[in-house]
């Protein structure tokens, strides 16, 4: 068991709450999965550039873009779902930190995609982590809502 927890700690620091499942489920169907989550995504990226990029990588099942839950449009993060396993490994080794649209992009491995999970679960409609941005980047239009959900 040590040793899983030893992967796992290299493969993902982050825990969904919403895994419907035992911390040991979530870590296993980490160590399966073919799906990986990208974030620190711009709004503006295309499903088209997502493809553009992540099939260097191999052939690509599905992409969910992620999105707003209230206006419906792109708000900085996505799943890819490959048909194979190295392939999903690959992408977390030399995608992730590359630089798409101008940010540089995360990819990270993730248990796997379910309805629902395309969309932002932060109170505004996006996601929770751009709650929490104290900076405004005036370019992207994107953060500086933290000061006002920490004063709620
Ligand atoms: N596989 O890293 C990830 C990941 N993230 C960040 C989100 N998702 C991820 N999946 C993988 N790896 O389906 C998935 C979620 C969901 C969708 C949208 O993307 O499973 P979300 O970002 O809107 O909401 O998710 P989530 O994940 O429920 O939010 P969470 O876990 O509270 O926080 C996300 C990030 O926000 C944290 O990593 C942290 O950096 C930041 N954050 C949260 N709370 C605070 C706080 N109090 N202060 C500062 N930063 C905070």
């Amino acid at each position: 068991m040590a040793s899983l927890f030893k992967d796992l700690a290299k493969i993902s620091a982050y825990r969904d709450r919403r895994f419907p499942g035992t911390q040991e489920e979530f870590e296993e169907a980490l160590l399966k999965s073919t799906t990986v989550y990208v974030g620190n995504m711009s709004f503006y990226t295309t499903e088209e550039q997502v493809y553009e990029l992540f099939s260097r990588a191999g052939e690509i099942k599905k992409i969910v873009m992620g999105l707003d839950k209230n206006t419906k449009t792109p708000c900085g993060f996505s799943f890819i779902m490959y048909y194979s396993r190295d392939d999903a490994e690959d992408t977390v080794k030399y995608i992730s930190g590359t630089i798409l649209d101008d940010r540089p992009i995360r990819v990270d491995f993730d248990w796997g995609f379910q309805e629902g999970r395309q969309w932002g679960r932060g109170r505004s409609g996006g996601q929770v982590r751009d709650e929490y941005r104290t900076d405004y980047d005036p370019v992207i239009r994107r953060g500086g809502y933290g000061k006002l959900v920490q004063k709620e």
